[in-house]
């Protein structure tokens, strides 16, 4: 291991090297330096990715020399630095991006060509870094985009997965889970930085001892200890000379060998010791908005918490020295979800154990530097660790935590006074069979600011889950609606979109999209819908191709296209979705095709490998799209396709190829959502419910440019007590008919009772996400959709439109509003060299 001690200092300018050509010829020129040199590949090697390799290590030196440029510039401005601490970064990525954030498109592109290569296909050699599930991860990947374009010192902190998100494949209808080694031919954007490593404890005991003093300190002794080894990716701004880090811990054994253990023979178990470390980041949990529960994710958790804190406090201490008077003035953690919510404890920890600062500085440090994000409403998401497990693994961080909790509940007792049932309510721990201690009420209680991510989804938060506690702390409790970035997800993804825009209202609208709205007007412009329509139909092929190669399914570029993306989980209900394809099924067969749309719907998504109803789901799309594609009654006027692994890169082609964006959850379930951002912008338009940030949408769109349909959050609350599906079934001959061909076993003809779980769970009065209460006015919807659809010249308006009043939904915004609400960070701009 690299001793801190022992840098050797580079002076500062005499080893710095020349700024790097940023035209055609150099790129030439360092790609054939790596290719051959650095590769070390020769004229006969036929392999495409090592050309990749070649031309992502070309980028790389150029992204260096930014980010070392942002890293003097962030020391010498010595301000306040925010750090995004995350289980999850679903990058996706990262050339296409670097690329276009150096302003590198047109001389990579003519250099490729130089060589006689395409640029986009080696684009295509890269494996997405899928170190997330959805919504929640990728957000962090859109948020650093954002932090990066905006110059702000923002650090993201994460875990580097051995093995991320699983890949899916369908085997007979079926999800079948793979695993995704996505480091197997190295990763060229990370960078290990072996001198940065920290120590992570785990297990053990505490000891109180009494010092000669009288002062008391707490030893967390024999524990067994596990090495934090970062790998740090450069975070490119939009052509702005900022780079920033996302800095991955990726555990190792502290020493190879147990010696003792050696000494006696036992050299397998010593190995064994080091695996059981280094399991610690060998998976990502692929479980969405869903319980995990093992002891493992509790570790991966403690693991980034402390590596990450340690790391702060270290760089902290180099410069500052060991005073903290300060340090809460210029520090900022945002927890993304309660998953790395040890940090709060953690902090404390290091603070008084291993700094000697008293409780009461060490509280209001930790208090006045932590902000939590709550992500989803679901209960089953809230995370809980049983007390006897954070005993058993993190001995020293319960006591910490029940100090908290003593000294809060104090602080609830002196507010209401004899309220022993609100006591029980908030405490962090949960009394029961075994006692729970609740991450959430943890982070809430630790943290200065706490937010939701769309405004519904805040304000039900302090309406029910968080509502004592919002009585108790109103202050703390505010907003923060998602977006997404519009580099990634309109400049990269869309280039024709892009440059449509562009001709009209120039390109400012990437930096800023709060601009895109100045293209507005041309809605009204015949020529420029033509050429919109143009653009969106040639995205249709690329879409109707992909699906194609994947699915082997035919999708006719003039039908509409239909597209439900996302992971699959009940509440999103790709179910009624189904139900609605059965119906326009149903009404083929039965001839009613009058003023027919013709219509393409595309499903895809992976299920947490141990949902049961969700796989079966999957399965039920699959079968569901085989009865249809394969009937020749139906031809044209419905296709269905599962697309299997859906992922970032997947989304970049299915966005810009989408006509209408299903976004169905039932209402009061989804926080926010993204997808639905990324589809708007890209001229979709969304069938939806009032729910997440569907809202804002409409609010920004209009009724008119928006098919609303289905039951609010309040009226879903309402109706849930008498809620009868079998009277609602019985009263819709339609929706009887869809019943009646799933029970029939019409879509499982070998599959005896295979769907039966799911009738049992649509005609259930307890089925939470009520899917026939919106079966009618989700077809209503349907319908209208379907007869706008006919009108070219409306639907492309309303194409426009969409995307033009999507300035809202760019995490620029977002995250101008933390910065502005929460973390009052100062753009710091490098002194741009190059
Ligand atoms: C997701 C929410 O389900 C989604 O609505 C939201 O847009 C996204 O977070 C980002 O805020 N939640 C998760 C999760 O991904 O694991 O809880």
């Amino acid at each position: 291991m690299h001793d801190k001690e022992k840098n050797i200092l580079c002076p500062k300018d005499a080893c710095e090297p020349e700024a790097l050509p940023l035209d055609a010829d150099g790129l030439v020129k360092d790609f054939i330096h790596h290719y051959f040199h650095h590769l070390g590949r020769d004229r006969f090697c036929r392999n495409i990715r090592y050309h990749y390799q070649a031309i992502a290590y070309t980028v790389r030196e150029r992204l260096i020399e930014r980010w070392n440029n942002t890293r003097y510039a962030y020391i010498d401005a010595n301000t306040k630095t925010g750090y995004y601490l995350s289980l999850e970064f679903l990058m996706g990525r990262a050339l296409g991006n670097a690329v276009l954030n150096l302003g590198l498109d047109e001389p990579a592109a003519e250099a490729m060509q130089q060589l006689g290569l395409q640029l986009e296909d080696l684009a295509e050699q890269e494996i997405d870094a899928g170190l997330g599930n959805g919504g929640l991860g990728r957000l962090a990947a859109c948020f650093l985009d954002s932090c990066a374009t905006l110059q702000l010192p923002v650090m993201g902190y994460g875990i580097r997965y051995e093995y991320g998100m699983f890949r899916q494949r369908i085997e007979d209808g079926r999800q079948v889970e793979e695993p995704d080694h996505w480091l197997r031919d190295g990763n060229p954007w990370e960078m290990e930085r072996p001198e940065y490593t920290q120590r992570v404890r785990f297990g053990g005991r505490c000891e109180t001892r009494r010092n000669d003093d009288g002062t008391v300190s707490f030893c967390w002794l024999d524990t067994h200890d596990v090495l934090a080894v970062p790998y740090d990716l450069p975070i490119p701004g939009y052509r702005n000379g900022t780079v920033n880090t996302l800095r991955l811990w990726k555990a190792a054994a502290t020493d190879v060998f147990d010696l003792e253990e050696f000494n006696a023979g036992s050299y397998t178990e010593s190995v064994a010791m080091k695996n059981e470390a280094e399991n610690i980041t060998m998976v990502l949990y692929p479980n969405d908005a869903s319980e995990n529960g093992k002891a493992l994710r509790l570790r991966q958790q403690y693991f980034l918490a402390s590596a990450s804190l340690q790391d702060v406090l270290e760089r902290w201490i180099s410069r500052q020295g060991k005073v903290f008077d300060h340090f809460a003035e210029r520090n900022c953690f945002q927890l993304n979800d309660t998953h790395p919510s040890c940090a709060v404890p953690e902090l404390m920890r290091l603070l008084m154990d291993e700094q000697g600062l008293s409780w009461d500085e060490a509280w209001h440090i930790t208090t006045h530097t932590m902000a939590y994000t709550n992500h989803t409403l679901l209960p089953e998401a809230l995370e809980k660790w049983s007390v006897p497990l954070f005993r058993q693994l993190l001995p020293r961080l319960l006591e910490i935590i029940l100090e908290i909790n003593a000294r809060f509940l104090a602080e609830v007792a002196s507010r209401w006074p004899g309220d022993g049932e609100r006591l029980r309510n908030m405490s962090i721990i949960e009394e029961g069979e075994v006692q729970q201690v609740r991450m959430a009420y943890l982070a809430i209680v630790g943290s200065f600011s706490v937010n939701g991510v769309a405004a519904l989804h805040s304000q039900l938060l302090v309406q029910g889950l968080f509502r004592d506690f919002y009585e108790l702390w109103p202050e703390k409790f505010n907003n923060k609606t998602n977006g997404v970035t519009p580099r990634r997800w309109l400049a990269r993804c869309n280039p024709g979109l892009t440059r449509l825009l562009a001709s009209r209202i120039g390109d400012g609208f990437v930096a800023d999209l709060a601009r895109i709205s100045e293209a507005v007007p041309f809605a009204d412009d015949p020529e420029f819908r033509r050429e919109w329509h143009a653009v969106k139909r040639a995205n249709k092929e690329r879409l109707a191709a992909l699906v194609q190669e994947q699915c082997g399914v035919a999708f006719n570029p003039d039908s509409l296209f239909d597209v439900q993306v996302k992971r699959i989980h009940e509440y999103k209900r790709q179910l009624l979705n189904v139900l609605h394809v059965i119906h326009l099924y149903d009404r083929i067969k039965r001839g009613d095709t009058e003023g027919w749309t013709d219509r393409c719907v595309l499903i895809g998504g992976k299920a947490a490998p141990g949902y049961y109803m969700a796989k079966l789901i999957i399965k039920l799309i699959s079968n569901v799209a085989r009865v249809v594609n394969d009937d020749p009654v139906v031809g044209d006027r419905l296709k269905v396709a599962f697309l299997p692994n859906y992922r970032v890169t997947a989304m970049e082609v299915i966005c810009p190829g989408t006509d209408l964006s299903e976004q169905i959850s039932t209402a009061g379930k989804e926080a926010s959502g993204t997808g639905n951002m990324k589809f708007m912008m890209n001229g979709a338009i969304t069938i939806g419910t009032l729910d997440g940030a569907n809202i804002e949408i409409r609010e920004e769109v209009g009724d008119e440019n928006f098919f609303v349909f289905g039951l609010t959050a309040d009226e879903v609350e309402r109706e849930r007590r008498s809620y009868n599906p079998a009277g609602i079934v019985a009263a819709d001959p339609e929706l009887e008919r869809v019943m009646q061909l799933l029970t029939s076993g019409h879509f499982n003809m070998f599959e005896k009772g295979i769907f039966e779980p799911i009738v049992k769970a649509i005609m259930s009065p307890h089925d939470p996400w009520m899917v026939a209460a919106d079966f009618r006015s989700f077809v209503k919807a349907q319908q209208k959709a379907a007869a706008a659809y006919l009108d070219r010249e409306a639907w492309t308006r309303m194409s426009i439109v969409n995307s033009a009043k999507s300035g809202k939904f760019s995490t620029d915004r977002t995250i101008s509003e933390y910065n502005e609400g929460i973390w009052h960070l100062r753009p710091v701009s490098p002194i741009n060299k190059v």
